[in-house]
């Protein structure tokens, strides 16, 4: 391995990268005039300490063999890992202003054909974590000390293919994988529900002890506040001294909030995906980049 992880930025750089790729996320996509913004934003600190904080990657060499890969397996949270991979210098930031757009490489959804940086195309929710537990099989079987790490949502995993590699990767031993779920407490819609609203928006796991489940099924499990950049690199670091040494994969779970960052957006499912008006972006950028202090 002769890629080495990054120099970690101190929090305040990380705090301005995550506020400057939130501001990125809803202002391309109001561009666009179409896309997701309440995943993307409960993510962004995680993909930012990712990229910036943990990753052994280069930009310039997009497949090198014994990189650490990533799957967005949300694929529907693309924004937020194309303004990522922008920032990190996989393509340049202006590239962002063709998201959607038929003939970009930034599609709706990762395609991992156009898309520099991108280690799998996603989009169908629940196959990420299967994929993932491939790569992280096949690097093991190659000697390769690559990590390989899997972004959920906290709706994705009622899909149940999510299962069956959550069943196995502890069978194979997989101490190379890390699943993030973004437990941001929303999905789309919800359960079914009453006639007036057809749709129960509480959390889609509220009934569920997931640090009970994943390490009943032989996971490690971290529990984290999913916007605090030191719990992420504590956790972080928990599962990279894991790998080739504890004979299990690891899941973090991060709490974050849907929309974070932005008061119109923080905490709503309205916000799933949706277009800003001209006053909401100049709300936007005021709270993201215009606030004069970090938060
Ligand atoms: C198999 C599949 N079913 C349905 C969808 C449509 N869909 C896109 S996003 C979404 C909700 C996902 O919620 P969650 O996993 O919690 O994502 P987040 O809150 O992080 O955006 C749904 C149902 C899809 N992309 N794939
Ligand atoms: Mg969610």
């Amino acid at each position: 391995m002769n890629l080495t992880p990054p120099q970690r930025p101190s929090t305040d750089e990380l705090r301005l990268l995550a506020d400057t790729g939130r501001w990125n996320v809803i202002s391309t996509v109001a561009a666009s005039k179409a896309g997701h913004i309440g995943g993307p934003l409960s993510a962004m600190d995680l993909l930012v300490a990712l990229y910036f904080g943990q990753l052994r990657i280069d930009p310039a060499q997009p497949r090198h063999p014994e990189r650490d890969r990533f799957i967005l397996s949300k694929g529907h949270n693309a924004i937020a890992l194309y303004t990522v991979l922008a920032q990190r210098g996989y393509f340049p930031e202006s590239e962002l202003a063709s998201f959607d757009h038929g003939d970009s490489r930034l599609q709706g959804h990762p395609d991992m054909k156009l898309t520099p940086g991108v280690d799998a195309s996603t989009g169908s929710l629940g196959q990420g974590l299967s994929a993932g537990a491939g790569m992280a099989l096949g690097a093991k079987r190659r000697g390769l000390d690559a990590h390989t790490w899997v972004m959920l949502g906290d709706g994705e995993l009622g899909e149940g293919m999510v299962w069956e590699t959550v069943l196995s990767a502890p069978r194979f031993g997989l101490d190379n994988l890390t699943a993030i779920v973004d437990v941001n407490g929303l999905q789309q819609y919800g359960w079914p529900a009453g006639e007036s609203d057809r749709f129960d928006r509480s959390e889609p796991l509220g009934h569920v002890d997931l640090g009970a489940v994943f390490t009943g099924f032989g996971w490690t499990v971290h529990d984290i506040d999913g916007h605090d950049f030191t719990a992420i690199f504590d956790a972080f670091d928990a599962a990279e001294a894991a790998r080739n040494h504890a004979g299990r994969p690891s899941v973090i779970l991060a709490r974050t909030a849907k929309g974070r960052g932005v008061s119109f957006t923080e905490g709503t499912y309205t916000w799933h995906n949706g277009v800003a008006t001209e006053e909401q972006l100049r709300t936007a950028k005021a709270e993201l980049l215009e606030k004069g202090e970090v938060r």
